[in-house]
């Protein structure tokens, strides 16, 4: 006895040693844990910045920002009918207060159509101090979160300056910290204590063994009792009675009352495709050097346009390929996966207007490897998926989706 009580202790101090000493700083999130092919082949983010990232207490900060839909979604990936744009943070540690799909105020779940541009713009409140990583994400319906790009956020102040108020459609003013929280509370308590009571009386009498051995020995009638048959009917026809009530009594009480949405917003995309067609790109062969850590894109760039034009970036999974000299990081490199000199192509001549040629375009970084998109080469579904960036003399930017089968090599 003595032995099985200090084994049970020894395992119960393990156990919370592993709760006391666990890491509380998880680093990541997810971002790398979906396949490569869904990462690059579903939604393309782009341009996306934040207005701010020390903020105090009750201070909004705004997330913009671009995505392309791929035109080459994923045979595995179910088709984006149902989405949900969100924000992925540690716990409620920011609220969210509003959010834009082109421009259009949404709060429901959306489709998107392949092929399609869509801008987003959410504002979020801070709700508690501390330090954060926070991307935009999509939730796609039975296939999982799309990661956006992440940012860290700093949130200074004292958690109790937090308000929260809205005011309902009927005009009362409430406190969203605390609103209904008694009465849910209550709800909860109250079911709780009624379970428990109803199990322990009848876990308080003799269980399994005597009460198989009773009815075997024909003495089954004594096992219930009149009295456990009359609360089991008090329970039975009180229970739906109580529920029925209280749920007469909010009706009256909350008389304009809305349930909870469960439509599906229609957003068209953006007017202007990604490619607005004045350059067309047709990927002629794509191999991945798996040693090098590179990406050799050949492709047909025809430039319909009235300028000369330069690639200046290549996007794929939040990993920004950019090619020195024409195109730079923008506002914020300090988080964002880039590899400022990782595009390289074997002719530095701009595409003239009207030319047709075929380039080789190189995206040579360890962020293969280090974001796990190399992984790509041991899919069933060996395909790539990216965003093209091409500037012209104005720097007026053209965009271009493209989708590859992509060949290892590995010497
Ligand atoms: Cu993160």
């Amino acid at each position: 006895m003595m032995k099985t009580m200090k084994a049970l202790l020894g395992v119960l101090l393990l156990i919370l040693c592993g709760l006391t000493f666990a890491p509380n700083t998880a680093l990541a999130h997810g971002e790398k844990a979906l396949e490569p092919f869904i990462r690059m082949r579903t939604i393309q983010w782009y341009d996306v910045m934040w207005s701010k990232d020390t903020l105090n207490v009750n201070d909004e900060v705004v997330i913009t920002g671009k995505f392309h839909v791929a035109e080459d979604w994923p045979r595995a990936v179910p088709k984006p009918d149902a989405t949900y744009l969100n924000v992925s943070s540690p716990g409620p540690v920011f609220v969210r207060t509003e959010r834009y799909l082109n421009g259009q105020a949404s709060v429901s779940s959306a489709a998107l159509k392949l092929g399609g541009d869509y801008d987003f713009k959410i504002v979020l409140k801070a709700r508690l101090p501390g330090r954060y990583h926070l991307h935009p994400f999509f939730n796609l319906h039975d296939a999982g979160a799309v990661m956006g790009p992440g940012h860290w956020f700093e949130v200074a102040g004292e958690p109790a300056a937090f308000t929260n108020q809205v005011k309902t459609l009927d005009g009362n003013a409430i406190d969203m910290e605390t609103y209904g929280l008694a009465n849910g509370i209550g709800w909860h308590v109250f079911w709780f204590a009624l379970g428990t009571a109803w199990l322990l009386w009848w876990v308080r009498r003799p269980l399994f063994i005597p009460r198989y051995k009773m009815l075997q020995s024909g003495q089954g009638k004594w096992l219930i009792t009149s009295l456990d048959r009359k609360i089991a009917m008090g329970i039975l026809f009180g229970v739906p009675l109580f529920v029925l009530g209280a749920n007469a009594m909010t009706d009256r009480q909350y008389p304009n009352a809305i349930p909870l949405q469960a439509g599906m917003d229609q957003i068209e995309p953006l007017p202007l495709a990604v490619n607005d067609g004045m350059v067309k790109v047709k990927v002629q062969r794509t191999e991945y050097h798996v040693p090098a850590r590179s990406m050799t894109i050949i492709a047909q760039i025809q430039n319909t346009s009235d300028q000369s034009i330069r690639i200046g970036e290549f996007a794929t999974a939040n990993v920004r390929f950019l090619n020195p000299g024409v195109s730079s990081s923008g506002t914020d490199d300090a988080d964002t996966v880039i590899a400022p000199q990782g595009l390289s192509l074997d002719s530095a001549d701009p595409i003239r207007a009207g030319e047709t040629r075929t380039v080789r375009v190189t995206a040579l970084d360890a962020l293969w490897a280090t974001q796990r998109l190399d992984g790509l080469i041991r899919d069933a579904d060996s395909r790539m998926g990216g965003l093209l960036f091409l500037y012209d003399t104005n720097g007026k930017r053209h965009i271009a989706s493209i989708s590859t089968a992509v060949i290892p090599k590995f010497d």
